[in-house]
């Protein structure tokens, strides 16, 4: 699972990137600081509480649940758990800032559209308080509105794609001619696939193209037909949702002003400030601060035994006092919405022994898997491994203890043992 932060310079998007990722990236006011994409995990709770609130009581005796687990019995090889909150690993991608020009491959347009073909998912970052211009400069007056922001992103990301189409469409469509349908979806779907994209985005785009100029043979599109089997594609490939950062230098007011304005869209959007969570996440490091991932700015408690500073002190309250004006702010809290809404993925953890739900080296619950909703037995058998995927026979649905068949379709929180020939 791989989402990109995208968005013109300037708003936010390396500081988010360093916050989510607790990486510690260049971040500078000016334009392009990130020169080559930054690839990072980020860490998100799973919706539901950890499987490990339901483990056999048999299992717990051999388990030690330490105390600041706070409950959570689970040994995760990857990730945490605390209070039944999972963790899961998400790659997310600070792309290049793009600029208008980009599909022509201005500025650094063509490592924008590279970068950005690998992720399943977009988060944009855009600027809510509306200081800079397009391109990322300081400006007061001519600053680009977020709603201003999303269209320009949205149409560099079309205008790319229809040019990839553009290129030899009419001989290719008339050769697909005598394949119908069929054909077509194979010829659109070799033309996407370089950039990630598959066989369903193909003929989501087609359907919407032939709808748009119906009784048209293919070869004869036009140029708006092909941008809009582009902008289909594109809505397909990369479901977009929004950050409306630099939330804390805005009133609470113009934000939901402009948060209606996306949903009027349909455009799944949440405050965020990304500068403000940077800080508390150092904050936590140097043990000034607790508070739990995905908590949101508003949401940490000083801890009174720390020695910060009354200027550090100062400056925590300061975004507590800001931040708790806004509802539903936070980074974490977008990520999540995206990975498990949006692209509707589950989590099932998969174990070696049904019983006592462990690895064979007795680790409780030791993996927590995404997977894309719809899957089965036999697709989280391939997530694990190639060969428990090629060898599977059946698998036990450890909660019930039922068996079931590799077609079998998973439901979020599902524990799985998995029979296979070795
Ligand atoms: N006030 C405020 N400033 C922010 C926020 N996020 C980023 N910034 C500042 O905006 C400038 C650009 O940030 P950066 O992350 O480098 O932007 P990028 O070009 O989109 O990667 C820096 O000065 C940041 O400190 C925020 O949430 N609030
Ligand atoms: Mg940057």
């Amino acid at each position: 699972m791989r989402v990109g932060l995208v968005g013109k310079p300037n708003v936010g998007k390396s500081t988010a990137f360093s916050s989510l990722t607790s990486t510690l990236v260049e971040i500078a006011d000016y334009p392009f600081t990130t020169i080559e994409p930054n690839i990072g995990i980020a860490w998100i709770p799973v919706p539901e509480p950890c499987r490990c609130a339901d483990v056999p009581t048999r299992t717990l005796k051999n388990t030690d649940p330490q105390e600041n687990h706070q409950g959570s019995s689970c040994n995760p090889r990857t990730g945490s758990c605390e209070n039944f909150r999972r963790l899961v690993p998400i790659t997310l991608v600070d792309v290049a800032g793009l600029v208008p020009g980009a599909n022509e491959g201005r500025g650094r347009g063509n490592q924008f559209l590279s970068d950005l073909s690998r992720c399943d998912a977009l988060i944009q970052v855009v600027d809510a308080s509306e200081s800079t211009d397009l391109e990322g400069n300081h400006s007061e007056s001519t600053g680009s509105t977020p709603i201003e922001e999303h269209n320009f992103l949205i149409e560099e990301i079309d205008l790319w794609l229809t040019g990839i189409l553009i290129q030899g469409w009419s001989r290719g469509a008339r050769r697909a001619q005598s394949g119908g349908e069929r054909a077509l979806v194979d010829l659109v779907t070799s033309l996407i696939s370089g950039l990630g994209g598959t066989e369903r985005d193909a003929t989501i785009g087609l359907q919407a193209a032939m709808e748009a100029e119906p009784g048209a043979q293919p070869w004869d599109w036009g140029k708006g037909t092909l941008r809009k089997l582009a902008a289909e594609i594109r809505a397909s490939m990369f479901p977009i949702a929004v950050a409306m950062n630099k939330a804390d230098r805005v009133e609470p007011a113009t934000i939901r002003t402009l948060m209606g304005q996306f949903e009027r869209l349909g455009v799944p959007c949440k405050p965020t400030s990304a500068e403000a969570e940077l800080t508390l996440s150092k904050a936590r490091k140097a043990g000034l601060i607790e508070n739990s991932v995905g908590d949101g700015p508003a949401k940490f408690d000083i801890n009174s035994h720390s020695n910060a500073s009354d200027t550090q002190i100062s400056v925590l309250e300061k975004i507590r006092a800001r931040m708790s004006g806004v509802d539903g702010a936070g980074l974490v809290d977008l990520l999540s919405e995206v990975v498990f809404s949006r692209l509707s993925q589950i989590v099932v953890y998969p174990v070696a022994d049904e019983g006592r739900w462990t690895d064979a080296e007795n680790r409780t619950l030791p993996d927590a898997i995404l997977l894309p909703s719809g899957s089965t037995a036999r697709d989280l058998a391939f997530a694990v491994h190639s060969d428990l995927g090629n060898g599977f026979i059946r698998a036990t649905n450890a909660i019930s203890g039922r068996s079931i068949r590799g077609d079998s379709e998973l439901s979020m929180s599902d524990v799985i043992r998995i029979y296979a020939k070795s």
